[in-house]
């Protein structure tokens, strides 16, 4: 290696380390409880391996490409590293090329690594080469150095996202003499959208598309979210539903009184006293409890961490199902099983320190820029149905002012509705999606299900419902659990990358 590469390289991994070894302050625990707009701690799209970034040794070792700042204006002429993964195994000279798109979190090797994982398996049977790119401001991919202050995030959006595939792409084509093969890319949920659109952009170079619970119709107030996890919750057991639905209201009527406050201390373990004239802590509190069942219901079920083991519907409604205790007493109960899990020692409820931790550079506050950037999709409980169920303690404004707190005036109310809508006419929702050869699969019991395509667009692309299944479940390795229509729908997208690579 050059030495002033290696220089640019070391001075990189230098700041890369002082950036995320920031915030001594506050420990990892409240950040996995939380599903902040809707992205859990490890990411919309779980990896096996979160917090390894190297999965085991003989792994593929993270590579970095040269990539472009800024592909939109002409002012910014620089350029970053994108940390990238490569798996050549199972190419063959003629083979196509599987571009993995890395979404809202640090990606790690596992995805070009586990070959049991199904976008593997059909890079094995077609002899491809495969790529994972990390997302630009995610993991170690810092445009600006792990600078994120309002200006630099002025380059962090989903279009310079689909820019740096295609730069990627064509780079690979002429370093590695890909140019005549077909390039598929592969997302799931926020990278599933990507997919869908960086082919609808660039059919030229991109061939297809498998594009997993991806979310094209950006709204403000996702109002439906909050509606399906309920329904994933009744549809199970009723009792199940309707018992949360009590022990939320219980815990709603103890905060108006001081004795009802000391209740809740003590019985959800909380840090502190939930200070009455203190609204946002109060929406805050709420979604450290309802997030929990955001969590469950949206991965429910999937093979991936603990979601087909013990952290799914029906091993946390079995705390709801129980008999001789009050509704508080169980939603307590879930309370303390995931204290455990996360190894909470006491429950946060510090809303100010929560957007301290969004004002620090982090995979969230750049999650949460995108919302309030391009995406909104507060999960809000505005609507009747929601309100109902859970009492509106997330009234949509109470996100939308989370926006200029943490990013400043720029975001104040106003234009997070016309970012939401520049994005919409930028890709033009689900009505107007109409690119060919993409395969776009949905679960019923995943609340993103909502914003994705639910019909085939066209006579070439393929929208699939999977019954009963929760967010990107059909990207995972065959698991002896998996439901008879995740299976189907994974021999459907099968059958559809074949006959697009045929002859
Ligand atoms: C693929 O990754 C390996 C290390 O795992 C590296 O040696 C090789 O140069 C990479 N190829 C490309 C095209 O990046
Ligand atoms: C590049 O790939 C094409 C098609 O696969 C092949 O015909 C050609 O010989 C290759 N060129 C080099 C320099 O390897
Ligand atoms: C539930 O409570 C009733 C009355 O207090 C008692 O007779 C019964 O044994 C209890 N059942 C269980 C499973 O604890
Ligand atoms: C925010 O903007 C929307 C859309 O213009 C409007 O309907 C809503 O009332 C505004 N909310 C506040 C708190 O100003
Ligand atoms: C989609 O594209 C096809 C082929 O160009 C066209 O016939 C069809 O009308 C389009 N549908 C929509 C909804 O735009
Ligand atoms: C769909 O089918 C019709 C009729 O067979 C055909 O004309 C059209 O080109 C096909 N493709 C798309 C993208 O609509
Ligand atoms: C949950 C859901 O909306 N599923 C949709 C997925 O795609 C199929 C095929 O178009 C639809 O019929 C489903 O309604």
């Amino acid at each position: 290696m050059d030495s002033r590469l290696f220089l640019t390289l070391l001075l990189f991994f230098v700041c890369i380390a002082s950036t995320l070894s920031l915030s001594p302050k506050r420990k990892l625990n409240f950040r996995r409880r939380l599903l902040i707009n809707g992205r859990p701690w490890h990411g919309l799209k779980p990896s096996k391996h979160v917090f390894t970034p190297e999965s085991k040794d003989g792994a593929p070792k993270a590579q970095w490409f040269y990539q472009k700042v800024d592909h939109v204006g002409s002012a910014n002429t620089d350029y970053y590293w994108q940390r990238y993964w490569n798996n050549s195994n199972f190419y063959k000279p003629g083979g196509p090329a599987f571009l993995m798109i890395g979404g809202e979190s640090a990606q790690t090797a596992w995805w070009v690594e586990d070959e049991t994982l199904q976008w593997l398996k059909l890079a094995k049977q077609h002899n491809a080469i495969t790529f994972l790119l990390e997302h630009r401001f995610y993991g170690s991919t810092q445009p600006t150095n792990g600078d994120m202050s309002t200006d630099s995030l002025e380059y962090l959006s989903s279009e310079q996202a689909i820019e740096d595939v295609a730069y990627f792409i064509r780079s690979m084509n002429s370093k590695l003499n890909l140019t005549s093969a077909k390039w598929i890319v592969f997302g799931g949920s926020y990278a599933g959208a990507l997919a869908a659109w960086a082919r609808a952009k660039h059919p030229d170079i991109i061939y297809g598309a498998v594009a997993s619970s991806a979310p094209v119709q950006p709204v403000v107030d996702f109002t439906g979210y909050l509606e399906v996890i309920e329904d994933g919750l009744n549809n199970y057991n009723p009792e199940c539903g309707s018992s949360l639905h009590q022990g939320l209201l219980a815990t709603y009527n103890l905060i108006g009184n001081p004795s009802g406050r000391q209740q809740l201390f003590k019985g959800f373990q909380l840090c502190e006293y939930i200070d009455y004239a203190n609204k946002e802590q109060i929406s805050y509190f709420f979604l450290d409890l309802i997030g929990l069942y955001m969590t469950v219901v949206q991965y429910s079920g999937d093979n991936v961490l603990n979601y087909n083991t013990n952290v799914n519907i029906p091993s946390i409604c079995a705390y709801h199902l129980q008999r001789n205790k009050t509704d508080l007493q169980k939603l307590q109960e879930v309370n303390s099983f995931f204290m455990q899990f996360y190894q909470e020692s006491c429950l946060d409820v510090n809303y100010e320190s929560y957007i301290a931790y969004l004002q620090e550079a982090n995979d969230d506050k750049a999650w949460v820029y995108q919302t309030c950037n391009e995406f909104g999709y507060y999960q809000s409980t505005t609507s009747t149905k929601a309100n109902q169920f859970y009492g509106n303690v997330l009234p949509v404004d109470w996100f939308i002012r989370q926006c200029e707190l943490i990013y400043g005036s720029k975001f104040a109310n106003g234009s997070v509705y016309n970012n939401v809508d520049k994005t919409n006419s930028i890709y033009h929702g689900k009505a107007g999606y109409n690119a060919t050869r993409v395969v776009l699969p949905n679960g019923t019991n995943d609340p993103w299900h909502l914003p994705a395509i639910l019909t085939s667009p066209n006579n070439e692309s393929y929208a699939i419902v999977i019954q009963g299944t929760s967010h990107v479940a059909d990207v995972y390795p065959d698991a002896a659990s998996d439901p008879l229509a995740v299976k189907q729908a994974r021999i459907e997208i099968a059958q559809h990358v074949k006959d697009w690579l045929k002859n």
